[in-house]
C-alpha cells in the first residue's frame, strides 16, 4: 500500500508531463508547482504569525481580567446577622483598590445612608477598603460597593447584613 502510493507519487509528475501538452503557456503553468508551493509555505508563515498575534492579543485582553478587584471577604460578613452594631464596614478585595475612585454605601430599608466618612484603605493593605459608619439601629442594611482596582478596572457588588436587636 505504502509502496504503491509512493510509486504513484513518484510517477505522477512524469505522467502529467507525458500527457502530450506541447510547449507553451500551459506547459509553463505545469512547471509552476515548485514556485506556488513556496508561496503556499510563505502564506502559512503569515497565517502562523497572525495566529500568534491573536493568541498574544487574547492573552493581553484576558489577563487584566484576573486583576479585577473581586470581593473576597466582608466584615460584617455577606448575609450575616450581627448582634453588636458594627462601627464600620470593611471589604477585602482580590486586588488593590483606589479609595478615591471607590465607594461603599451603607443604607437601611428606608434608603437612609450611614457612611460617616469616605472609604479608606487599611494603612498596611491596599486590598482592604473600609468605611466608618454612623450608629446603626437594629435592622437590615444594604452595602453597595463600587471598586476601582489599581489597574483602573471597575467592579461592583451589593449585599446585606442585619443588626439584630
Ligand atoms: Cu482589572
Amino acid at each position: 500500500m505504502n509502496r504503491l502510493r509512493l510509486r504513484s507519487v513518484i510517477t505522477g509528475s512524469p505522467r502529467h508531463l507525458g500527457k502530450g501538452r506541447g510547449p507553451g503557456p500551459r506547459d509553463n503553468r505545469s512547471r509552476r508547482p515548485p514556485d506556488s508551493g513556496f508561496r503556499r509555505n510563505d502564506g502559512r508563515g503569515v497565517f502562523f504569525l497572525k495566529h500568534a498575534l491573536m493568541v498574544a492579543l487574547l492573552a493581553s485582553l484576558s489577563s487584566p481580567a484576573f486583576a479585577h478587584a473581586l470581593l473576597q471577604k466582608a466584615v460584617p460578613a455577606v448575609g450575616s446577622t450581627v448582634h453588636a452594631p458594627p462601627a464600620s464596614v470593611t471589604l477585602r478585595f482580590s486586588e488593590g483598590v483606589e479609595p478615591t475612585f471607590s465607594t461603599i454605601a451603607v443604607s437601611d430599608a428606608a434608603g437612609t445612608h450611614f457612611e460617616a466618612a469616605a472609604p479608606q484603605n487599611a494603612p498596611d493593605n491596599q486590598k482592604v477598603l473600609s468605611v466608618a459608619l454612623k450608629p446603626l439601629a437594629a435592622g437590615t442594611y444594604t452595602v453597595e460597593w463600587h471598586a476601582t482596582s489599581v489597574d483602573t478596572h471597575k467592579t461592583e457588588g451589593k449585599f446585606t447584613f442585619t443588626v439584630a436587636p
